[in-house]
């Protein structure tokens, strides 16, 4: 596979690993987002112990309303990210 591929399957991967422990395995619940960001992404949230910063993602990132993150919703999370760093990394000054 490309690396382009691997990350793509990477990201599938992820999201199968947490939406699959509770509910639907198709979907991200609350608690599972939260184990999501806590282990994949500690430096997004911080030690965001802080329930209603993930009430606040969790409505952020639902857009069809139904209390859970699907790929769809996930997917367009992760690539807000990767502009936020990819705009971050433009902007180091090069050694
Ligand atoms: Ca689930
Ligand atoms: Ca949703």
């Amino acid at each position: 596979m490309t690396e382009l591929e691997t990350a793509m399957a990477l990201l599938i991967d992820v999201f199968d690993k947490y939406a699959s422990t509770e509910g639907n395995k198709n979907s991200l619940t609350k608690g599972e987002l939260k184990t999501m960001m806590d282990k994949e992404l500690p430096g997004i949230m911080g030690k965001a112990k802080d329930k209603d910063e993930c009430d606040k993602l969790l409505k952020d990132l639902d857009e069809n309303g139904d209390n859970e993150v699907d790929f769809n919703e996930f997917i367009i999370f992760v690539a807000a990210l990767t502009c936020l760093g990819h705009e971050r990394f433009a902007k180091m000054p090069k050694k």
